[in-house]
């Protein structure tokens, strides 16, 4: 039988931190909530929990790395909506932003849930928030807690050490 390593949802002992980004907020509060049900009900206590606010979702990847860097935390959710406008703005802000928050996760020892949605529409982003496509906030935050279980199973390195690419 091969040793599988697969974490779990549980979420008991777990320090987790929520960034999420102000713009769009009618959607980013959708994911937020989102997020906090899936860590409630995967047992993270509130005490646990730290939500930092950002005004946009550029701000997010900055945020990210910071809390990634103090060691502090198990698990960081990421929340924003980006919503495509007329102009080049949103391609350029959006590949910054999973660019940003890609390079945290390959330099930091940290799980981190991705629960930005990127939408050509805000009827699409809506869907994305809490209706017909689900709550991707709700799914990032078990992402999240699924890779930090994992990353225990795997023995987390030290803090301040890179993990190897
Ligand atoms: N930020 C978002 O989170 N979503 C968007 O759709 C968006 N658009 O389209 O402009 C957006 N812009 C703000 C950006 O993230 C920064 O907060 C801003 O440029 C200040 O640095």
């Amino acid at each position: 039988m091969p040793k599988i390593y697969e974490g779990s949802y549980e979420g008991q002992g777990l320090k987790v931190a929520v960034v999420v980004s102000r713009f769009n907020n009618f959607v980013s509060e959708r994911l937020l909530e989102g997020a906090l049900d899936a860590l409630g009900r995967h047992n993270v206590r509130d005490a646990d929990i730290a939500v930092f606010r950002v005004p946009g979702s550029f701000e997010l990847p900055a945020v990210t790395r910071k809390l990634a860097a103090s060691g502090g935390f198990d698990a960081i959710v990421c929340l924003g909506t980006l919503i495509r406008g007329g102009t080049s703005h949103f391609d350029l802000i959006s590949a910054e932003v999973f660019k940003g928050v890609a390079a945290v996760t390959m330099d930091h020892p940290v799980a981190v849930g991705m629960g930005v949605i990127t939408a050509d529409s805000l009827e699409q982003a809506i869907e994305r928030g809490g209706s017909k496509m689900g709550n991707k906030g709700f799914d990032a935050a078990l992402s999240a807690l699924e890779m930090a279980n994992l990353y225990r199973q795997m023995g987390k390195p030290k803090k301040g050490q890179k993990r190897s690419r």
